[in-house]
């Protein structure tokens, strides 16, 4: 099973160990499976944790990586639930969890009050509502030349979502402040570890730059329901404009800290790393996302259409600023043309749905776009090669055919 994180415990644990943790979601699957009729042999079929997506849209890499196809993002801005990626680095905890959701607690440290709360009494201290990207750190892998090793994402680890609960800062306000110190914001997933197994090999522990708090939500739901165990229910840390490993699932400790996690998903992993190089910790952490922009239409998958007018669509976004500008080639860079933002602009990180209305003679094409954020950086043409593949946003590579007949 290929993970996002090459590191030896967790390889261990999904392979290894992997059944006993496991157990309930295997379990479910098999009856679901059992109770199907039986299928024709075809694409992976989702596992049961999320057999409530839809099929037709997902592309199944593994039963805890499965991407939304480039064709099912919609010309809407909210990516819709039942598309939206899935990534676990380790299995997801048992589903019993959001039996009660209101009574899930976290622990919060490094405040002047520490305190741990429950879901109820973080719904009972404020509300907001926001969009933003989530996108894994290995979305667009697939696309570097040096194969670096991990799930060989395309665009599609990757969607636009609206999140509703609490603000951090409130949360920490209402406890005095954050303690003397603190340097970092590290969230602590709620996986039940497996004994034997040091912890920090294996746990879900992220540190990420103490500043993020002031926009950072506890989210308890998200597209208008109560948030999803897969995605995280009952409660998930959103860290606005960071990548997908930050934006912890089931917290169930929040702590203001002077130094980072020494967990090894910190550590070594999500470094930005030399290609071919372990990560270690004098390589940057995989924190802020690029601006960066792909398109989805028309066609991605099939590659061709017939002559006339085309939408040529996409979504663009900006990472931590909003967006000014989104160019679009035909001829694979050679020339760009200025395209059309859709839609209501949902805040600095949800993403842009863009569009150019063109009339196509039959012909070979290569379709591209290039987005510039507020302060006039764009979209780069190609990302640096890394060990582990992190932060593919270079346009050259996202770039598509298409045959006009
Ligand atoms: N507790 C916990 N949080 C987690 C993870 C995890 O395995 N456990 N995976 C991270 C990674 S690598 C990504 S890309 C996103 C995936 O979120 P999703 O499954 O809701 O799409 O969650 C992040 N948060
Ligand atoms: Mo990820």
């Amino acid at each position: 099973m290929k993970n996002d994180q090459p590191d030896s415990g967790r390889r261990r644990l999904l392979a290894g160990s992997a059944a006993t943790i496991a157990a309930a979601t295997l379990g479910r699957e098999a009856a679901a499976q059992a109770a199907a009729p039986a299928a024709p042999a075809a694409k992976p079929a989702l596992p049961g944790y999320v057999a409530w997506k839809n099929q037709d849209h997902m592309i199944v890499h593994t039963s805890t990586t499965i991407e939304t196809k480039r064709s099912a993002f919609g010309t809407s801005i909210v990516t819709p639930s039942d598309r939206l990626y899935i990534r676990n680095n380790l299995p997801a905890p048992d589903a019993s969890i959001v039996a009660n959701r209101d009574a899930w607690q976290m622990a919060v440290e490094g405040v002047r009050q520490p305190r741990t709360l429950s879901v109820a009494d973080l719904k009972g201290m404020g509300l907001e509502t926001m969009a933003t990207v989530l996108q894994c750190s290995g979305n667009g892998r697939g696309y570097f030349a040096d194969k670096p090793s991990g799930t060989k994402w395309s665009v599609g680890a990757a969607g636009c979502v609206l999140w509703s609960g609490v603000p951090v800062r409130t949360v920490v306000a209402a406890l005095g402040g954050l303690a003397d110190g603190a340097r970092f914001m590290t969230g602590t997933g709620g996986e039940t570890l497996p004994a034997g197994i040091d912890p920090k090999t294996i746990m879900v522990e992220r540190s990420v730059p103490v500043r993020t708090f002031e926009d950072a939500l506890l989210a308890w739901e998200m597209n208008g329901d109560p948030l999803p165990h897969a995605h995280g229910g009952p409660l998930r840390l959103i860290v606005p404009g960071y990548s997908g490993v930050n934006n912890i699932k089931y917290i169930k400790r929040l702590a203001f800290t002077e130094q980072e996690t020494e967990a090894a998903i910190q550590k070594t992993g999500y470094r930005m790393s030399p290609p071919g190089a372990k990560g270690d910790p004098s390589h940057p952490s995989v924190w802020e996302m690029d601006v960066k922009s792909w398109i989805n239409g028309p066609a991605p998958e099939a590659g061709t259409v017939k002559a006339g007018w085309v939408q040529i669509q996409g979504v663009a976004m900006g990472g931590t600023r909003s967006l000014r500008r989104i160019d679009v080639s035909l001829d694979g860079g050679q020339s760009w043309q200025e395209a059309r933002f859709v839609g209501p602009d949902l805040g600095r990180f949800a993403w842009r749905q863009f569009v150019l209305p063109v009339q196509l003679k039959p012909g070979q094409y290569m379709l591209a776009s290039r987005a510039q954020d507020v302060q006039f950086n764009w979209q780069v043409e190609a990302s640096p090669e890394n060990g582990g593949g992190y932060l593919n946003s270079g346009w050259r590579s996202h770039a598509f055919p298409l045959t006009v007949a």
